[in-house]
């Protein structure tokens, strides 16, 4: 069997080095001529625990290759990004550019796997858009189970979780949405080839929607923790001694406050559900507007932290720990903690020290600014203000004694 894989991003890589780990010959295509070089070199360009092993193996075996457009194969897995525009409405074009280039290969009895997570309908978008350029294919028709098509096509969203993707493809349950019943089977065996888990067999729209309200549920979870953060300010309480009380019950298991929701996933799905029902998903959108309020509230923790030194905010150093969208990895897309840097570098401090254990280079857009990458003990040493951003491993065993005396801004509460 021959499966090609569109994206070689966070999920398309790791699946098709887990795949070519099977030994299934894979190729992974990337429109990028960059990351199809690196990845042909067996090496990657994304950073992600024994994903580097994975990939250098599938490689040198002749397991893996990457090219830059879709080869005839009999399985297309499509993993590319579904981000939202400047309004929050999805942004399909590159699932729409995938299904196009697949079509130029089709043949009878291949299967085409979406994997992107995707707004509901966008399984039966991608077959409209493949009928387009492939009239003499017959494509499965949603809730038509004896129509027997030449292609299947299925949603099957990937779930896994950034900084434990190689385990978690393997071992997390999938959800596995055919357009049709014979479509889900015929998926299902491909996951049958890596997956140790259960199979769950929906419909595509089923599918589409239980990924987004996955990530909505984690999403309003950590906003509720994060509404009672300004709550417990405002009273003077500790919000999370207050959280740890609470989760003593039963049935209560309160997530944790910190500076807001990052990452590529749970800051953007929950408004494509947003964007299709706005009357209905209020909830959901209050969420995402309470989360994404949160870095404000930490700019102003830090305003008022420059004010009780007494001094112009020109004669203090001021030292923000960490950059990532969440602890221990080096992911710093959608990052709220990049939020609060791009502002604290506008207001006015003598030096802004950054504290990245997870990288070795300086973020390009802080280049020409006043700003040092530094170790954490030289930014400690030195500065007035500490602002800690993520709970990153190793600020969790910082020397407490390095800290006395300086205003503290902890949004995770690893010093609370
Ligand atoms: N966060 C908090 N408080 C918490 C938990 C998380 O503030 O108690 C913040 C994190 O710091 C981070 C953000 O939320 O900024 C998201 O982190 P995360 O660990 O909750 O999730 P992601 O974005 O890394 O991965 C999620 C996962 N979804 C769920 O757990 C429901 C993952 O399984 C999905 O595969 C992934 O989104 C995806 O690709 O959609």
């Amino acid at each position: 069997m021959n499966v090609c894989v569109i994206g070689l991003g966070y999920i398309g890589l790791p699946t098709a080095a887990v795949l070519a780990s099977k030994r299934v010959k894979v190729v992974g295509v990337d429109v990028n001529q960059l990351i199809v070089n690196t990845i042909n070199k067996g090496e990657i360009h994304i950073s992600e625990p024994e994903l580097d092993i994975l990939v250098r193996e599938a490689v040198q075996n002749n397991y893996l290759k990457a090219v830059i457009k879709p080869e005839k194969a009999d399985v297309f897995m499509v993993a590319v990004p579904t981000p939202f525009k400047g309004n929050y409405k999805p942004d399909l074009s590159y699932i729409m550019s995938a299904a196009k280039a697949i079509a130029k290969v089709l043949e009878k009895g291949n299967i085409v796997i979406l994997e992107s997570t995707s707004p509901v309908g966008t399984t039966e978008k991608m077959i409209k858009w493949m009928k387009e350029e492939r009239d003499d294919l017959s494509f499965p028709e949603l809730g038509n189970n004896v129509f027997r098509s030449d292609i299947s096509v299925a949603h099957c969203p990937e779930r896994v979780l950034p900084g434990d993707i190689v385990r978690e493809i393997v071992e997390n349950d999938r959800v596995i949405g055919g357009v049709t019943s014979y479509c889900a089977v015929q998926a299902k065996n491909i996951y049958n080839i890596f997956v140790d888990a259960n199979f769950i067999l929906t419909d595509c729209r089923t599918a589409e929607l239980s990924k987004l309200v996955e990530n909505s549920f984690r999403d309003v979870n950590i906003a509720f923790a994060n509404e009672l953060s300004l709550i417990c300010d405002k009273l003077d309480i500790n919000v999370w001694e207050l959280i740890k009380l609470a989760n003593h019950h039963p049935r209560v298991n309160i997530l944790q406050p910190g500076p807001g929701v990052g990452g590529h996933c749970i800051a953007v799905d929950p408004w494509f559900i947003v964007d299709s029902l706005p009357e209905q998903a209020k909830l959901i959108r209050a969420a995402r507007l309470v989360n994404d309020s949160k870095p404000n509230f930490v700019l102003d923790k830090i305003e008022k932290a420059a004010n009780s030194t007494g001094k112009e905010k020109s004669k203090l150093k001021i030292t923000c720990l960490g950059l990532s969208f969440k602890p221990d990895i080096d992911d710093l897309r959608e990052s709220p903690a990049m939020i609060i840097v791009d502002k604290v570098i506008s207001m006015g401090f003598s030096e802004v020290l950054l504290v990245e254990p997870n990288i070795s280079v300086i973020p390009k857009r802080y280049k020409d600014k006043l700003v040092d990458l530094c170790s954490t003990n030289e930014a400690l040493k030195v500065a007035d203000i500490v602002v800690l951003l993520v709970d990153h491993a190793p600020f969790k065993s910082i020397n407490l004694e390095l800290l006395s005396g300086k205003q503290i801004v902890d949004t995770r509460g690893i010093w609370s």
